[in-house]
């Protein structure tokens, strides 16, 4: 059965759609009575981050993390997989390995999305070899560690790299593991797929996981996205993991997320 999940930021960011809140426990405490199975969580810095607090909350509220949102080191500290120095690659590679580590303890998977980087358009191919060169260190401290990565596509004006599911699935079926998936986000394909049902069918084999957020990343069922077509597929192709709500906290956190939330509880029939 697919699951509910949340996407929180236990680090304050700029990153814009993504929830913020400093009371971790409260998060915790919200996110589990609104009845979501698991919760994701955006982390700048795991080096930061108290793990064990992390962990005795997902423990007390019995509420597993489904994934670590590493992008923030991007957005607000300038460090990707692809930027011309490769002192800052390496420290990209670094926190990423950070985040393997607090996956491995949490049972999190480790999503690459913005910290890919957005090098220039002009140089997207010599980038692209970096970016495999860097993932395969990042790929094989993550089997060592039990920990799966998911690629996620987004959409070009926040990346020159891999932008549609084909060229995630493309990108990932490079390296030949089952420790490397494609998170596919409704938000950046209704703005790159041509029709979104089709390309998730396409991708299937190799979808790891889903962020759900509609046209104008407001919670979905609050734009134009056809969500009936697109979760449909995923459930009858046999999806059966999560899907995280990943929205700008709008009016606020809890109000964004319970709005998710009655969204995914109307799919009664997909996610009961
Ligand atoms: C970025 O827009 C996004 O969707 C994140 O999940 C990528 O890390
Ligand atoms: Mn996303």
């Amino acid at each position: 059965m697919m699951k509910k999940v949340f996407v929180a930021s236990i680090s304050k960011t700029k990153f814009d759609a993504i929830s913020y809140s400093e009371d971790t426990a409260q998060v915790f405490k919200f996110i589990k009575n609104s009845g979501y199975d698991a919760i994701e969580l955006g982390i700048r810095n795991p080096l930061d981050v108290d793990v064990s607090e992390i962990i005795s909350l997902s423990r007390r509220f019995n509420l597993p993390v489904a994934a670590l949102a590493t992008g923030q080191a991007y957005v607000d500290e300038g460090i990707s997989l692809t930027e011309p120095d490769p002192d800052i690659q390496q420290k990209a590679v670094e926190r990423i390995k950070a985040h393997i580590d607090l996956g491995e303890k949490l049972g999190a998977s480790v999503i690459i999305g913005l910290m890919r980087g957005n090098p220039e358009k002009s140089g997207t191919e010599d980038a692209l070899s970096i970016l495999t060169k860097n993932m395969s260190v990042c790929l094989d401290y993550a089997e060592e560690h039990s920990t799966l990565i998911l690629l996620e596509p987004v959409n070009r004006y926040e990346s020159s790299l891999i932008n549609t599911l084909a060229e995630g699935v493309d990108f990932v079926r490079r390296f030949n593991s089952s420790s490397i998936k494609v998170l596919m986000d409704t938000f950046h394909m209704n703005i790159e797929e041509a029709d979104m049902a089709r390309s998730v069918e396409d991708a299937f084999r190799f979808i790891g996981h889903v962020h759900a957020a509609d046209s104008n990343r407001l919670a979905p069922g609050r734009g134009h996205i056809d969500f009936d077509s697109i979760f449909g597929r995923l459930f009858s192709l046999g999806y059966d993991g999560y899907i995280s709500a990943e929205i700008l906290p709008k009016p606020d956190f809890y109000r964004a997320a319970e709005l998710s939330i009655e969204f995914f509880n109307s799919k009664e029939l997909l996610f009961k």
